[in-house]
């Protein structure tokens, strides 16, 4: 499949990338990787993410002010990376081929072809096993946003998915070119004002259940307005709960503009968390996985989590 790829991208006149709605690092690294290696290889190629404003921290990913939301006329060739399911991309179906590059579990396998890997550390790592497994060179724009979605993707080297491979693939990287300590300094000492700010609101409101092994937050649309924090400023920020010494299981109910909530779940060791996540119809991976649901009492939400919960801790 890497092999019959690679022929379906070079066969196609109008390529389009295209990252996860709410994008993060992984999905905005791997389409980036792809973008650099089909442009040097002199494709037509774009870039498409249906979310209107890309979270700032990325900024210094080669060509990410490329990505637009809106999609060109004319394409025959759709590459998605990192999404689990189609409706993640935020396009129409159509007559376009469709190549599916990711990483989860819980992946749909909606493309022609599915290049799906769920013993790689991030989506961009499949992109790497892809270029390498084509003898395509790799640059070091291509390295470093690759890097960028492993360091994303494993929390700087501190989650599930890590074994040699990917310490290999880093090496490798690294050899290229790459200036890990400058990615550091760039994702992990540059927090924004109201992401501080909504920081303070999750370790000042949270609670406690089952004996201080779950703590929970939910934040409201006011929340937001009120620290300036946009919606990408609270992703990963459940992680913070989940460090704290007695707390197994981290949840994040975020209240969405229409009034549905948006949960995230953060899990500690054998907790699988996406169990919880499957539950309620979404995905994501055994520590770190979400769902989303529709309009519903907030106290009767938090029961059916909770009580989910108690079957796995
Ligand atoms: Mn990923």
């Amino acid at each position: 499949m890497y092999i019959d790829a690679y022929k379906m991208m070079m066969d196609a006149k109008h390529i389009v990338l295209v990252s996860h709605i709410d994008p993060d690092g992984d999905t905005l690294g791997s389409v980036l990787a792809l973008y650099d290696t089909l442009k040097r290889a002199g494709k037509k190629v774009s870039l498409f993410n249906a979310t209107k404003e890309l979270p700032r921290i990325f900024d210094f990913l080669p060509n990410i002010q490329k990505i637009h939301n809106k999609l060109p006329k004319f394409y025959d060739l759709v590459v998605s990376c990192d999404c689990g399911s189609f409706d993640r991309l935020g396009i129409e179906k159509g007559s376009y081929k469709l190549i599916n590059i990711d990483h989860h579990l819980s992946n749909e396998l909606f493309g022609d072809i599915n290049i799906v890997d769920q013993n790689s550390a991030s989506a961009g790592m499949v992109v790497y096993d892809f270029l390498t497994k084509n003898s395509i060179k790799i640059s070091k724009d291509c390295a470093t946003c690759i890097y960028t979605t492993i360091v994303e993707d494993t929390g700087f080297f501190s989650y599930s998915h890590l074994d040699s491979s990917t310490f290999e693939c880093v090496a490798d990287l690294v050899s290229l070119g790459v200036d890990a300590k400058k990615v550091a300094m760039l994702l992990k000492s540059r927090v924004s004002l109201a992401k501080s700010r909504l920081l303070g609101f999750v370790l000042n409101n949270f609670d406690l259940f089952f004996d201080a092994q779950v703590a929970l937050v939910y934040i409201d649309s006011e929340t937001l307005v009120k620290t300036g924090a946009k919606r990408y400023d609270t992703k990963n920020i459940v992680t913070v709960l989940r460090d704290i010494i007695t707390v197994k299981v981290s949840i994040m109910i975020l209240e969405q503009k229409n009034g549905d909530y948006k949960v995230s779940l953060r899990s500690k060791d054998d907790i699988d968390v996406s169990t919880i996540s499957k539950f309620f119809g979404g995905g994501g991976h055994k520590n770190s996985a979400g769902f989303e649901v529709e309009q519903m009492d907030l106290e009767k939400l938090k029961e059916k989590i909770l009580k989910q919960l108690r079957i796995i801790i």
